[in-house]
């Protein structure tokens, strides 16, 4: 395979303030798709993410749990690290904003821009959103809060280093306008061009009101704005600004893919930053749009109510990973939003994965194995409906090469799918059934069968950047699991024939929409529950918050209630039941009348325990004889048997329990 270059693409690195959810991993597996498309290609990729660990907002994380902040990251870390494991993500780098050589080299990338005297000292007065790291004017408040996540902001004053940004807002202009490409969708670059023609300031880029962050160089007093911080880790995980060979290899990235909400940071901070210290300059900045529940951005900051999953994990452990990535890239068109909904993932993996793709392997398996002894046949005669198959899966791979250069997943996976549902189709235009039952269509039935086979190893290769254990899946049972997937055999069509193909278990089984819906919505609802107790301190909140319905008997009316007359009395004697263990024989004392009760409580209490207890009594109740003795009513007793309670009350002997 020819080697096309290099290829260096990355995702936001992630604060791990708490656990990623499915907007992180939308991101991730865009990002993990284009980088095996381009190794399939044969590109030299490099993919790099990673975590954005300092800053006051992990700083107060850390002090709530009253853990240090590197041990409260730590955990997060590994936590992300172990579900892009699950994930089968195929990233070649993780770099923590923590790690010395992150910390060691954006002091340099900083210094340069201090040497170039872009760096000055002055004092910060600004309205500051402590989730979203950021400043904020008066003027882009939104109803007095921050314009991105909604949260009160804080008047803050510090001494702080500053930025001459205002000094590179041409030059940013510039860039766009020269190399349009260089901020995608168009959309956001008209956003940016605005936000820049407005005006843009020199930025604050330390803070001294505390500690967790890098070092400024020659003044510790001060730590690096976090985001500062952050974006140099594209440069300082490769080993630069310094020359290394990594860095000399992949720098400039090809491709930075982050969501649109950061857009700002890297299409504007960014250049200045890299034109300030002399570094090249990224070739894309890609802006993918939001996923949102209910019409609002799917975020961490913010507790969640509603009926839907979106803990990856648990969507992995019940659906599978190839489920959920395929759902990610087809359902959603890059740059824009979309609605999240268990129900839409549930109907793709019916639709698409099982009933489309999951129904064509087995067919066509089944079929080989029952018509042909389980070996591909060669195809021997040819008509329209053949060539047509034929054309449309040769055609397939130029689709998606176009497709995925814009970055339009939904549509390269579209095309794919087109292919398998007219497959589909074929399979049931040709009706090998009915051929299999006459002799003389032998060699029309082996052209049907090895053309599905054809058909769905060029599918296997072309789905493998987007879900590789199902392709693998697919040429195992196509008896091709010999054979490492080529990107340049989707280009050819007679390949398989006397391949042993061999029927395994359902790619993707098919499921209960409903019954999985309810379930998902209970799961939700217990982990909103948890979210919404994270902060509840106050204990009546937390037991009301808490509180989980009893398990009853059916409601009864009123007058069934009113039937029941029940009196407090005193238990003055207290004796066993001279013919059963179990029985204690009480006389109790009800106001102006004494009675005899018979209680099966023995095993709880001795007769001296009971004496003198005041007691409830269902005064009511028919007489009843127990071995000998009559018991004229019941005393109410509360717990399990074993450890039974009686049930008192301070009112007079005789008084009516209501
Ligand atoms: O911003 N829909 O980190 P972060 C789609 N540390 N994508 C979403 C999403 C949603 N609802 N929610 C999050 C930071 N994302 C900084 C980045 S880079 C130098 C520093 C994705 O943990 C999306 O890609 O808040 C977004 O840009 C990123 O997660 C933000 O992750």
């Amino acid at each position: 395979m020819q080697n096309k270059g290099t290829y260096y693409i990355t995702t936001p690195i992630y604060y791990p303030s708490s656990n990623l959810h499915i907007g992180h991993t939308y991101c991730t597996v865009m990002a993990d798709a284009m980088a095996r498309f381009k190794r399939l290609q044969g590109y030299d990729v490099h993919f790099l993410t990673g975590t954005d660990e300092h800053g006051q907002k992990i700083q107060a994380k850390a002090d709530e749990k009253g853990v240090s902040p590197q041990a409260y990251v730590d955990e997060v870390v590994a936590g992300i690290k172990e579900l892009w494991k699950t994930m089968e993500i195929s990233y070649d780098d993780f770099i923590r904003t923590t790690e010395p050589r992150h910390m060691e080299r954006a002091q340099k990338i900083w210094q340069r821009m201090y040497d170039k005297g872009d760096i000055y000292l002055g004092k910060y007065e600004g309205l500051y959103c402590r989730d979203c790291e950021s400043y904020w004017t008066e003027k882009q408040l939104v109803d007095g809060n921050c314009p991105d996540c909604g949260r009160p902001v804080k008047k803050m004053s510090e001494d702080a280093y500053f930025f001459r940004l205002s000094a590179y807002a041409d030059k940013v202009l510039k860039l766009y306008d020269e190399h349009p490409e260089f901020l995608e969708p168009e959309t956001r670059r008209n956003e940016m061009r605005g936000f820049i023609e407005k005006g843009l300031e020199d930025t604050c880029i330390s803070r001294t009101t505390f500690d967790w962050g890098i070092p400024v160089p020659n003044n510790p007093e001060h730590v690096m704005y976090v985001w500062v911080d952050a974006l140099s880790n594209y440069v300082t995980a490769l080993g630069g600004p310094e020359d290394s060979e990594q860095y000399l290899k992949y720098w400039p990235a090809d491709v930075h893919l982050v969501g649109k909400e950061i857009v700002r940071f890297h299409a504007i901070l960014w250049p200045a930053m890299l034109m300030s210290a002399g570094l090249p300059l990224p070739k894309k900045v890609l802006g993918h749009g939001w996923l949102l529940l209910g019409g609002e951005k799917v975020s961490k900051s913010k507790a969640l109510k509603g009926k839907d999953v979106v803990d990856p994990v648990i969507l992995i452990e019940r659906y599978g990973i190839d489920a959920l990535k395929y759902f990610l890239l087809r359902e959603y068109t890059f740059g824009q939003d979309g609605n999240f909904t268990n129900e839409v993932l549930l109907k793709r993996i019916n639709y698409d994965l099982a009933n489309d793709l999951g129904n064509l392997l087995s067919r066509t398996v089944s079929m080989i194995e029952k018509y042909c002894g389980g070996a591909v046949p060669m195809s021997n005669t040819h008509d329209d409906i053949d060539q047509e198959l034929e054309d449309m899966a040769l055609a397939c791979r130029g689709k998606v090469e176009t497709e995925m250069d814009q970055f339009a997943f939904n549509m390269a996976l579209e095309s794919i799918w087109q292919v398998v549902r007219r497959a589909n189709k074929y399979i049931d235009e040709k009706a090998p059934w009915i051929l299999a039952k006459d002799e003389s269509k032998k060699a029309e039935l082996d052209t049907v069968m090895n053309h599905l086979a054809e058909t769905l190893r060029i599918v296997s290769v072309l789905i493998y950047p987007f879900m590789h254990t199902s392709s693998d899946e697919i040429r195992k049972q196509l008896g091709l699991w010999y054979a490492d997937v080529q990107w340049e055999d989707a280009d050819q069509f007679f390949m398989m024939y006397g391949e042993q193909v061999k029927r395994g278990n359902a790619l993707f089984p098919r499921l209960d929409i409903e019954k999985e819906l309810a379930e998902l919505t209970e799961i939700a609802e217990e982990m909103d529950r948890k979210k919404a107790m994270e902060s509840v301190t106050d204990p009546v909140e937390k037991a009301i918050l808490n509180s989980v319905p009893l398990k009853i008997k059916d409601p009864i009316e009123f007058d069934d209630f009113d039937k029941i007359d029940l009196r407090v009395g005193t238990i003055i004697k207290a004796e066993k039941h001279p013919k059963a263990d179990k029985l204690l024989v009480f006389q109790v004392k009800m106001g102006t009348e004494v009675r005899q009760v018979i209680s099966g409580v023995a095993e709880s209490f001795t007769p001296e325990e009971m004496l003198g207890r005041k007691v409830v009594v269902v005064a009511n109740l028919k007489p009843r004889m127990l071995r000998g003795l009559e018991s004229y009513g019941m005393i109410l007793y509360a717990g399990e048997d074993g450890d039974l309670h009686t049930v008192g009350s301070d009112a007079e002997d005789g008084s009516s329990v209501n």
